[in-house]
């Protein structure tokens, strides 16, 4: 496995490359174009400014976090075809650059959603957390003005206001759009861009909705076992591939992550490891990577992916919020470095056991 940290690009992240340099578990970072908008071209040379950034500071690019997917491509709209000849424009510009590992979603309109950015623990951190309860209760177009508020004046990744400034029409053109009319258009979309993967050797790697069951009425399909291997057996190439998100996939209890490691094997070319705690049904809130600090045997996790023979990238996903940090929610340097760290070790006792 390599390990790697998320990076959002040395004019978005408070975090620097001199600090992630010196994590020292860490090999290389996965990375974006984050202003670019779903659906835009991304040039040549502006991947290789971000490869070179990343170089310059003694780290690879191991892959991108996000290219993200326009809403036409999901809702199969007539236009799509174009928003997907840009996408596979972008995927042969990352090829020509060397880069072959894509992550990428398929929710509606919104990306991972949270009804609190900063709940406070007792020692004084603070983590994200979700209560159906309280979702419930939100008019989406408040959802995007409390995450702007909390958000510590980042924008957060699949929270871009230029797209959320029009969720009156978004809403409304996803509202035929069922799950099974979602799945259809990913395979659709997969299927047209499996020979430019397959040209350049670029893994695609779908990221598990988060959390895993619909949300504000939209569709939500990469939420379990069932789905993700309708999904694999759809387009059977192994480009098509899965981001393992244990905490996105772990939101259900139901998911059993040990089993769902077992039954992508081979397919999962990107894996988020992480923690959370299930406080109570369709409640959760993030914890520490520890273990017993959470839901989660994260032990238990990476003994399966390395027993699995996984060779991919993994990085920390979401961390507490430590020592004043002030940073994008979930992504301060120092919960993730712990956590780094703490993979690492498993890994080793793993590897050498
Ligand atoms: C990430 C997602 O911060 C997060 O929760 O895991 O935003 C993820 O990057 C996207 O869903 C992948 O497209
Ligand atoms: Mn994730």
């Amino acid at each position: 496995m390599k390990m790697t940290m998320r990076f959002y690009g040395k004019d978005y992240d408070s975090v620097t490359l001199e600090q992630l340099r010196q994590i020292r578990y860490v090999e290389g970072l996965i990375s974006t174009l984050y202003y670019k908008q779903a659906g835009e071209l991304w040039e040549r040379d502006e991947i290789r400014a971000l490869k070179n950034d990343i170089e310059g500071a003694g780290l690879e690019l191991s892959g991108i976090e996000s290219v993200n997917i326009h809403d036409a491509i999901k809702i199969g709209t007539p236009d799509r075809d174009m928003y997907i000849e840009n996408y596979i424009k972008t995927l042969e510009n990352l090829g020509e650059e060397g880069i072959d590992l894509v992550c990428y979603n398929f929710m509606p309109i919104f990306d991972w959603t949270r009804s609190e950015l900063a709940k406070p623990r007792p020692d004084g951190s603070t983590v994200l957390a979700y209560d159906q309860s309280v979702v419930d209760k939100i008019n989406p177009d408040n959802l995007k003005e409390y995450m702007d508020a909390n958000s510590n004046g980042f924008v957060m990744p699949g929270w871009e206001p230029e797209r959320l400034g029009k969720l009156k029409e978004l809403f409304e053109a996803y509202k035929d759009v069922d799950a099974e009319k979602l799945f259809n258009n990913l395979v659709y979309f997969l299927k047209a861009i499996m020979p430019t993967c397959e040209k350049y050797g670029i893994k695609m790697a779908i990221h598990p909705d988060d959390p895993a069951w619909s949300v504000f009425g939209l569709s939500r399909i990469i939420t379990c076992k069932e789905n993700l291997l309708r999904m694999l057996n759809a387009v059977p190439s192994v480009y098509n591939g899965v981001t393992f998100c244990m905490g996105s996939l772990g939101s259900n209890p139901d998911n059993d992550l040990v089993d769902l490691v077992h039954a992508l094997k081979g397919r999962i070319h990107f894996a988020h490891i992480r923690n959370l705690k299930h406080t109570a049904p369709g409640q959760f809130e993030e914890a520490c990577h520890l273990s017993a600090d959470g839901s989660f045997d994260l032990a238990a996790v990476v003994k399966a992916l390395h027993d699995d023979g996984f060779d991919g990238v993994i990085r920390p996903d979401h961390g507490r919020m430590l020592w004043g940090e002030k940073a994008m929610p979930g992504y301060g340097l120092y919960d993730r470095a712990l956590g780094a760290a703490y993979i690492c070790g498993l890994w080793e006792m793993v590897s050498k056991s």
